[in-house]
């Protein structure tokens, strides 16, 4: 499945879907669990930027967050993308997460259209390594806000740690998951050894 070009949502937990004829189903008989409904979307303007954008899907698979990976572009989707941020509070999503790149203006529209938290992350560019993606995505004049990460990979896992930590805040679960991770990068660093 191709999944930049059409929502892909994964549940709580990270689940498989069950299929409704595979033997469990079969034998149990039990409904099919609901897909849960996204928290986070994640929207990128081109499919060139999944690369850098799967670790943020990575990381809020690893954290069991319920998101949506699309592509669409401020420029060339715009109504698509004021759609997506338009109805976004009303599909129970509560976050959203754009990453573009050159004159990166996706995530300040998608922050035009919504009152949810918007975390931009900026797209490493040809021309000017990611200072252009950078600049556009941060200097959001006052009024309309969006948190910017870091340019490029850690950008994108960052922006999924941000989103997890803004969920934590009423998912005492995550909150709990989101202090293993840490203890366990510190245990990792403690370990380290250079000899
Ligand atoms: C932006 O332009 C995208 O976010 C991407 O980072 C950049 C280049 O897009 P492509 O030319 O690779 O489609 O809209």
């Amino acid at each position: 499945m191709n999944r930049k070009s059409k929502s892909v949502t994964k549940p709580a937990g990270s689940t498989q879907r069950q299929d409704a004829a595979s033997p469990r189903h079969r034998v149990s008989q039990s409904p099919r669990p609901p897909i849960s409904a996204p928290l986070v979307a994640v929207v990128m303007g081109s499919k060139s930027d999944w690369e850098t954008m799967r670790h943020a899907d990575q990381t809020l698979t690893d954290f069991g967050v319920p998101h949506e990976c699309k592509v669409m572009s401020a420029h060339r989707t715009p109504h698509l993308a004021a759609d997506l941020s338009s109805n976004a509070e009303s599909r129970g999503i509560e976050i959203i997460i754009a990453a573009a790149g050159g004159a990166a203006h996706l995530a300040g529209v998608l922050a035009a259209h919504t009152t949810l938290p918007v975390l931009g992350v900026p797209m490493k560019s040809d021309a000017l390594n990611g200072m252009d993606s950078l600049l556009a995505t941060v200097q959001m004049p006052a009024g309309i806000p969006v948190g910017t990460l870091a340019i490029g990979k850690p950008g994108a896992v960052n922006a999924a740690l941000f989103a997890v930590a803004i969920l934590a805040n009423s998912r005492p679960e995550l909150r709990k998951k989101l202090k293993q991770f840490r203890e366990k990068q510190e245990q990792q660093i403690r370990e380290i050894s250079l000899d």
